[in-house]
């Protein structure tokens, strides 16, 4: 595991450090605005003061933070491999580069001892998931790893109720920021409600210390709504989702492909509007991941 200087001296200094994925640059937006989105989420977590540590394995070995050179790599090369962490032995043995996920990254990021990551959305429980048993490895991960993880909820491609039901089950704590409803990702109000809300990172950080203090080996879930006037209309939204769904059906996709495929089918059908979406909504969990890093130094 190399950690950038940048990040090591962050660490050892106690300054605010964010983790942060590298699915979405590699699988989760166009190729052709990845690596200017990459580097736009890096300014959002400096904005706030924090030190980025962009987080993937490049020619077989883990790297907490990229540099220029590699961000766009992971943004720009076909042969890049979407990691989670069971993929990580075959990926670092094989000398391959891979793009983590939210799970392989919050494992990876708990590991260089780093306290705050963020995301655009969670993954979760697939719809359809009683008969394709499809829930993404991300769960189960944030059951296991202490980290504090902001993000706009899970993605709306979700089945969400049953997200939710996994998330309790599991003993993963979750906090609305500024909100009491679960954001749906492009959406801010997914239709569902959260069990406790923070109102500053402050706030969070003070969750995050008892927790700590307790020894709780999970995540926390900073849920952080898409911003006002941002988010898509509900009804390209619906629509987009809909034909995205009979798609995957249709051309039988499953397994680690099925996120990537869905996200790429918004992207084309909305001529942009997801993704514009998708960006507002990842810089804004950026730079609150980067306040609460900072509120912990404190
Ligand atoms: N958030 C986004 N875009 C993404 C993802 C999250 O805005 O592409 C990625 C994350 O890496 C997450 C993964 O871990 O999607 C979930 O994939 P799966 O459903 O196969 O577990
Ligand atoms: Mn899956």
């Amino acid at each position: 595991m190399i950690i950038a200087d940048e990040v090591r001296s962050a660490l050892e200094d106690g300054r605010g450090v964010v983790a942060l994925e590298s699915t979405i640059i590699s699988h989760g937006l166009p190729t052709e605005s990845s690596a200017r989105v990459a580097r736009q989420i890096e300014h959002a977590v400096r904005g706030s003061g924090a030190v980025p540590a962009t987080i993937a394995v490049v020619d077989g070995q883990v790297r907490i933070g990229l540099d220029d050179a590699g961000l766009e790599r992971i943004a720009t090369d076909p042969v890049v491999v979407k990691s989670s962490i069971r993929d990580l032995g075959n990926v670092c043995a094989a000398g391959l580069t891979g793009a983590t996920t939210v799970a392989s990254t919050a494992y990876l990021a708990h590991r260089a001892g780093i306290r705050v990551f963020a995301t655009g959305g969670l993954g979760g429980v697939h719809r359809g998931a009683a008969h394709s048993f499809d829930e993404s490895a991300d769960l189960p991960a944030l059951a296991s790893v202490p980290i504090a993880l902001v993000c706009a909820g899970v993605k709306s491609i979700l089945d969400v109720g049953a997200t939710l039901e996994r998330l309790e089950t599991l003993s993963v704590e979750l906090v609305g920021y500024g909100t009491s409803r679960f954001p749906g990702f492009y959406i801010q109000d997914s239709g569902y409600a959260v069990p406790w809300v923070a109102r500053s990172a402050d706030e969070v950080a003070a969750v995050l210390r008892a927790r700590d203090g307790l020894g709780l080996p999970q995540a926390l879930v900073v849920a952080n709504p898409i911003a006002d006037g941002k988010e898509m209309p509900r009804d390209l939204h619906d629509a987009t989702l809909a034909s995205g769904l009979e798609a995957l059906a249709a051309q039988g996709i499953t397994g680690k492909d099925v996120t990537p495929f869905l996200l790429a089918w918004f992207h084309e059908h909305t001529h942009g509007v997801s993704l514009q979406a998708n960006i507002d909504l990842v810089l804004g969990n950026a730079q609150v991941a980067g306040e609460v890093a900072c509120a912990l130094t404190r």
